[in-house]
């Protein structure tokens, strides 16, 4: 049986879903696997073990139709009429709705009048013209899909690091497993928890390479094999992503995971510094440069030491000043997530949420939060519910209501996310943002802005008195849409001129501000919300992205607003400082 994560496994549901759909499959059929794909992932447990209980049912919003479709999946590596599908429709069509723009609709028209079947026809068939008179495809739709199609080549080959994480986590598993291995560990840009991944690069201890290495080509986990030496074999695996497993020496472990988790950025630094010192670094070790005599290779912290630095988290490695750092005996104070008291950036079922108020506080409350941020949408996001101002002060009755229970569940926070209008200005009177504990504000539309427009309407956002924090700043959505065109340097110096905090949007999609913004958010003084943005309650787990993010972005606790007790986080709002 193929082993499947279950993120795997909610992937392979969508894009069938997505081919039904294209098909001309009904639409009650084609919902429900995109249905059982959004339930797994909310699901714990591993899905392989959920199914060989049999209570693939219990999953919330599976049934037994598609729990027979899961079963089969994990039984053949096929969904059942899979072959009759493709047969109709080929597989690779469902790549057309990855390109941002494209939805399962427009892929049905390309497939059914033009006989486009990749992305590959799709280029083609752009570049000859044959788009020309297509219903629904007027020129302007054809320039975007073309420039879609380039940000998804640019993109593709890297994956989200949410996605790879539990694929590297679960391998390195398998490989610890193996008889004679001494120890296995993820490392590359995932251990440095880069936002996306180009690869997966595993490494097992083992004084049996030959065995442990034809023991890799046999795990359940792969698919295919791509290459095979004597100490690295790179594989496809059921997540349809390449990993790179390779074999090093139990003694001389810590040189290995130093080496193999990088970045090659970090690693040219390390050699410089260890020429000047008559020494040589390598994946072996730490060596005198003229006997050859090895210094150091046990562990991390012992390769580090030999060249006179003080261990480093690999969050940090990417030779942004921590190296000089770490030799004066210092490394970077990084926020880390039993830090976080709570979440201020959430949404409910008054607007686009999944789930209620109460349900948030529910979650918000098993994570120990001291406090939420309810933060729906505000009124010019209309075609998201966005709130009236009777439908706020209906949802704050319900947040009095809350925080008078003596359960000892979270404060409950009445915000909202605003959104940022072309003058720079916001959704409601100063009166009434007067009347939240704190507002959000955030660009919404206007993606294709100058850079002058675009920044000006951040700026003039920020010099209102009740905008506490500007939300997802940039606006990308990683490999799907590009940033908004900013000035971030002027920006963050308004912001720390202004007493505004920038958010660091924690949906592994988004993590916006990215480090390199952090770090200069870092040296202007400029406090940071680390937040979810929960369209959903089980997505206040996004916070593992945003801590990570921040740790690149070398930001402490002490900078953070949601890492402050409630007193403190409220002593910090601008609106309270006016
Ligand atoms: P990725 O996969 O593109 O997200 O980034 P990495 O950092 O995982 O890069 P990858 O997979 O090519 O190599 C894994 C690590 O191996 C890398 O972080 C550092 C080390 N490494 C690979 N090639 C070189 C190299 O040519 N020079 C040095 N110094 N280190 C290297
Ligand atoms: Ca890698
Ligand atoms: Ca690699
Ligand atoms: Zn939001």
């Amino acid at each position: 049986m193929p082993a499947y994560d279950n993120a795997a496994v909610a992937n392979a549901l969508d894009d069938f879903g997505d081919l039904l759909e294209i098909a001309g499959e009904d639409r009650y059929r084609f919902l429900s696997y995109h249905k059982a794909a959004h339930a797994l992932r909310a699901w714990d447990e591993d899905i392989t073990s959920t199914a060989l209980a049999g209570r693939l049912t219990e999953i919330p919003g599976i049934g037994a139709k598609i729990a027979a479709a899961i079963e089969a999946l994990l039984r053949s590596g096929e969904f059942t009429g899979m072959a009759e599908l493709t047969a109709r429709v080929p597989a690779s069509v469902v790549e057309l709705i990855r390109i941002p723009g494209m939805g399962p609709k427009k892929a049905k028209t390309l497939f059914d009048e033009l006989a486009i079947a990749s992305i590959d026809d799709l280029e083609e068939a752009i570049a000859e013209g044959r788009l020309t008179g297509l219903a629904g495809f007027g020129p302007k739709t054809v320039e975007n899909i073309a420039a879609g199609i380039e940000r998804y080549r640019a993109f593709s080959g890297r994956i989200l690091l949410a996605d790879a994480l539990p694929l590297a986590e679960k391998l390195a598993g398998e490989l610890r497993a193996l008889p004679g291995v001494v120890d296995a560990a993820y490392a590359g840009s995932i251990r440095r928890m880069k936002e996306t991944v180009g690869d997966v690069d595993v490494l097992v201890a083992t004084e049996d390479a030959s065995g442990v290495m034809t023991a890799v080509r046999e795990l359940p986990i792969v698919t295919g094999i791509i290459g095979s030496g004597d100490t690295k074999t790179s594989v496809m695996t059921t997540s349809g992503r390449q990993a790179d497993v390779r074999v090093v020496e139990p003694a001389c472990w810590g040189a290995a995971l130093q080496y193999f988790t990088g970045s090659a950025e970090h690693n040219v630094h390390l050699r410089r510094i260890a020429k000047s010192r008559g020494l040589k670094v390598s994946e072996y070790g730490v060596f005198r440069a003229d006997t050859g005599e090895r210094l150091a290779c046990a562990t991390e912290a012992d390769v580090y030491a030999a060249l006179g630095m003080a261990l480093m988290p690999p969050e940090v490695r990417e030779d942004t000043g921590e190296i000089a750092l770490a030799l004066e005996g210092r490394v970077p104070d990084l926020v880390t997530q039993p830090d976080i008291r709570g979440d201020l950036h959430s949404h409910t079922v008054a607007t686009d949420g999944r789930s209620t108020l109460e349900q948030n506080r529910a979650r918000a409350a098993e994570l120990g939060y001291e406090y939420l941020g309810c933060s729906d949408h505000a009124y010019e996001l209309r075609m998201v519910g966005g709130l009236s101002q009777s439908e706020i002060e209906a949802q704050w009755e319900r947040i009095d209501e809350l925080n008078a229970l003596d359960d000892g569940g979270p404060v409950l926070l009445k915000s909202i996310e605003l959104n940022i209008d072309d003058e720079g200005g916001v959704d409601y009177p100063d009166e009434f943002l007067a009347r939240f504990d704190y507002c959000i504000a955030s660009l919404h539309h206007g993606f294709n802005q100058s850079r002058e427009q675009a920044t000006r309407r951040v700026l003039l956002a920020m010099e209102n008195p009740y905008v506490d924090i500007i939300g997802h700043l940039t606006g990308r959505l990683l490999g799907k849409r590009d940033p908004f065109d900013l000035d971030i340097e002027a920006i963050i110096e308004k912001a720390a001129e202004t007493g505004t905090a920038l958010e660091l949007n924690a949906h592994p999609e988004r993590l916006d501000l990215n480090d390199v913004h952090l770090r200069m958010a870092r040296k202007a003084g400029v406090r940071i919300a680390i937040d979810t943005d929960a369209h959903e309650a089980m997505q206040f787990g996004h916070m593992r992205w945003g801590i990570a993010t921040a740790r690149r972005g070398w930001i402490a606790s002490s900078q953070v607003l949601n890492a402050q007790p409630l007193d403190t986080l409220r002593s910090w709002l601008k609106r309270e400082r006016a």
